[in-house]
């Protein structure tokens, strides 16, 4: 298999916003993220991926980027940029920046334009359709709820917005815009930046015409933009006019993929996306949208990965992920933070961590930090959770309670509470009034007491993230499913050349017999309790076994 750097080395993403705040405003910026290179390296990192730094409204929080050459302002300046990249590969790592180009922000001075004069070059750069009688150009709906369209009175026409009205979508089949945003990858490319993460990438194409969708409880209209018709081509051309030139990655957010989807964008003769995010194991707990729950069973996560592995074993690469600014925390989530905090923890982290493909770990993953402790609606910031809040209670009459079960277990502001560095004033995080308020179980969780604690989770994920660079079969071994029946145990194999590494795990609550398996000639190399059975696994027991021989 093609080796890479970018395959072998361990991503941390960084939500700037809740990260470090250098100057007291309340908002992390990036000198804070300079003062904290040091942790990270120590750490292990090897690729730090920034969300949005780009000016913006804020409105999705840089989702919505209103100039994609300037530093928001609430960040700092180019110069700080400048010096946070000189930083980063001094240290001999690497940084990725988000790129968001299905769409702008309503604030972009192109998008403004269109908006205000029905005879710019810009309304093509858009889509901005007639509606029919009253009605709606199509029945498209957003991601975030509701229509995906909105009025504008100056031009009487409608325009397109798969996510909020102030993100409108961009026309992809205008060479303009093609040329523009090549402009723009290059731009950072030769500010030094080593790659991107890119929002929502395989959404970019839609159906000629835009025609109405099937319809359904969420994302009408979705079977005629998710893997659009020219969705390949357009991948296709921005390796061949960019990204081939420079030593670089791409990681894709591809919502709403397949197996056979996610093979064509990373394993296809053409390069498109080095690797992706797909999102099918995040919504095991959900029924058909993330806002309506079902009960997490580990069964179904396990299918869902071994799958994942097993089809593109080799022939694509998967991306490792359980948390990043969108999704809740997963100790809160698929974890036991009552009784087996630090075990299920740390249970969680090996069984992803040891699978084939780059790791990314969200920040405050690597010491477990949980979900929101928030009591009130307007603790939220989100613009998604409002959203939802407000269709739950309008159109489905959802009660104020109901609503605030889900956005308590969904919501994307569960990451997004402060990094809790100590247990001073705001975790550390802030002198100032921190932009959402810090979680409350700061004084215990934070990496102070992580680092000072050598049984915690933080020199856990320190000791995988080692382990991965000591063994190439950890990065670059075959992966097979052991016990795929198992209702509880989570296990498989890593294979390369006479190298075998077995991970074995006991998700669940209960204490249950260990299960035949010869481990002559291995040896443990990671566990997550100070004792071990052989004849049973603890609950949320995790072990890692290695034969080099
Ligand atoms: O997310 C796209 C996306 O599908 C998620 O928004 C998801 O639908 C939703 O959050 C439920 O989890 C990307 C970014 O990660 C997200 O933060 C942005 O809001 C969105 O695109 C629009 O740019
Ligand atoms: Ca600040």
């Amino acid at each position: 298999m093609k080796k890479a750097w970018y395959k072998e080395g361990v991503v941390y993403q960084i939500y700037p916003r809740s990260f470090k705040d250098s100057n007291n405003d309340g908002i992390g910026d990036l000198k804070g993220i300079i003062e904290k290179l040091d942790y990270l390296k120590e750490l292990g990192i090897d690729i730090i991926w920034l969300s949005p730094i780009y000016e913006s409204p804020l409105d999705d929080n840089g989702y919505d980027v209103s100039d994609y050459r300037a530093i928001l302002k609430d960040f700092g300046t180019m110069e700080d940029f400048k010096k946070l990249v000189k930083e980063v590969h001094n240290r001999g790592m690497r940084i990725i920046l988000d790129m968001v180009i299905n769409h702008t922000s309503s604030e972009h001075k192109f998008f403004k334009e269109a908006l205000s004069d029905v005879n710019s070059k810009y309304r093509d750069w858009y889509f901005f359709k007639k509606g029919k009688k009253n009605k709606l150009p199509n029945n498209w709906t957003s991601f975030f709820g509701g229509k995906a369209w909105t009025y504008n009175k100056q031009t009487d026409d409608y325009y397109l917005h798969l996510f909020a009205p102030s993100q409108p979508d961009l026309n992809w089949e205008n060479e303009e815009v093609k040329k523009e945003f090549k402009d723009v990858l290059k731009f950072w490319l030769d500010e030094g930046v080593d790659g991107f993460r890119l929002d929502v990438i395989n959404i970019l194409s839609k159906r000629e015409g835009l025609p109405n969708g099937k319809k359904r409880l969420a994302l009408t209209g979705k079977e005629h933009y998710v893997n659009g018709p020219k969705m390949h081509q357009i991948l296709q051309e921005l390796n061949e006019d960019v990204f081939n030139k420079y030593d670089c990655f791409t990681v894709g957010e591809t919502v709403l993929i397949d197996t056979k989807e996610a093979l064509k964008y990373t394993g296809g003769d053409k390069r498109e996306l080095d690797m992706l995010f797909s999102f099918e194991h995040t919504s095991v707990d959900t029924i058909n949208n993330k806002w309506f729950i079902r009960k997490f069973r580990p069964y179904h996560l396990k299918k869902v990965l071994d799958k994942y592995q097993e089809t593109l074993n080799n022939k694509g690469w998967n991306t490792l992920f359980f948390e990043n600014h969108d999704q809740p925390r997963v100790v809160s989530r698929w974890g036991d933070t009552k009784d087996y905090y630090k075990e299920s923890a740390k249970l969680l982290a090996t069984i992803l961590f040891f699978q084939q493909g780059t790791p990314f770990i969200y920040q405050g993953q690597e010491i477990a930090m949980t979900n929101a402790d928030f009591k009130e609606l307007d603790e939220y910031k989100d613009v998604e959770t409002h959203n939802i809040y407000k269709l739950g209670r309008e159109v489905f009459h959802f009660t104020h309670k109901r609503m605030m079960k889900k956005i308590k277990y969904m919501s994307r502001d569960n990451a997004r509470t402060p990094m809790q560095w100590d247990d001073s004033k705001n975790a550390g995080f802030s002198k100032g009034t921190p932009w959402i308020r810090v979680n409350s179980n700061y004084k215990k969780i934070n990496v102070k007491n992580n680092i000072k604690d050598k049984d915690s989770v933080y020199h856990y994920y320190k000791k995988i993230f080692a382990l991965r660079k000591k063994y190439p079969v950890i990065v670059y071994g075959d992966y097979k499913p052991l016990f795929k029946k198992s209702r509880y145990l989570y296990a498989y194999e890593r294979t390369l050349d006479n190298n075998s590494l077995i991970v074995i795990s006991n998700f669940s609550k209960k204490q249950r017999k260990f299960p035949k398996l010869n481990l002559d000639d291995y040896k443990v190399i990671l566990q997550n309790y100070k004792t071990l059975d052989n004849n049973y696994l603890k609950p949320y027991e995790a072990r890692v076994y290695l034969k080099t021989k």
